[in-house]
């Protein structure tokens, strides 16, 4: 018997003010979605330091999943950022949905200072350009609760040879920049394709391709 293979994906509740997070709106899409034989486990999570991690590992241990890429707003930001590393630091410049706001604080006490992303950042970064996607490596996913869950995520994988994990921040909709004016922002729609089409990367490559994107700030 063959069973289908899961790939978890995350988006966030609104947080900071806004009416909606594009993430989990880009995320919610491809529920259900069948990519390269595997199945897409959409789930939201809280803006809150803590819950979305106990949110996270039940879904972890729910779905058993191949692959879990979490995606998170990052406004401002002009391009998909696919995130190389997360560190062991809660440092929230605001507070998250339920009032909470850790100032250098481990995520997890005890654990190494960060994690590596295991997902091809270099292969997908180059797989979007090539369809037209704005796309970036980040050297850095913050220190509020994006930054939080991905440090989580790779702890609670960390001793799971074969399940490859990792983070996404993406830009302001189009309807949100109407509230910030001069921000960059993505279609919602375009958000969608181009996280599809990391999925599909990240299940293709067994290992990364070898090309320089990183940065000196
Ligand atoms: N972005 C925030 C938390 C939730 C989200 O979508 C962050 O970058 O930490």
């Amino acid at each position: 018997m063959t069973t289908t293979r899961t790939i978890l994906l995350t988006g966030f509740q609104a947080f900071g003010g806004e009416q909606v997070n594009p993430s989990w709106q880009a995320v919610s899409a491809l529920h259900g979605v069948r990519i390269v034989g595997h199945r897409v486990v959409a789930r939201e999570l809280p803006v809150a330091f803590g819950d979305s991690l106990k949110v996270l590992r039940a879904a972890l241990k729910e779905t058993q999943p191949t692959l879990v890429i979490c995606v998170g707003q990052a406004g401002g930001r002009a391009q998909l950022s696919l995130e190389r590393v997360a560190i062991n630091v809660d440092d929230a410049r605001i507070p998250d949905n339920l009032g909470q706001q850790p100032v250098d604080l481990p995520v997890v006490q005890g654990g190494p200072a960060a994690y590596f992303s295991t997902l091809p950042i270099k292969a997908m970064r180059e797989a979007l350009h090539v369809a037209g996607l704005p796309a970036e490596v980040s050297q850095t996913a913050g220190t509020y609760v994006c930054n939080h869950v991905f440090y989580g995520l790779m702890h609670a994988l960390r001793n799971r040879r074969g399940v490859r994990a990792g983070f996404i921040h993406i830009p302001y909709s189009p309807a949100q920049a109407t509230t910030h004016a001069g921000s960059p922002s993505l279609a919602v729609e375009t958000v969608t394709s181009a996280l599809k089409l990391a999925v599909r990367v990240a299940l293709k490559t067994p290992s990364d391709v070898r090309m320089a994107a990183g940065a000196e700030h």
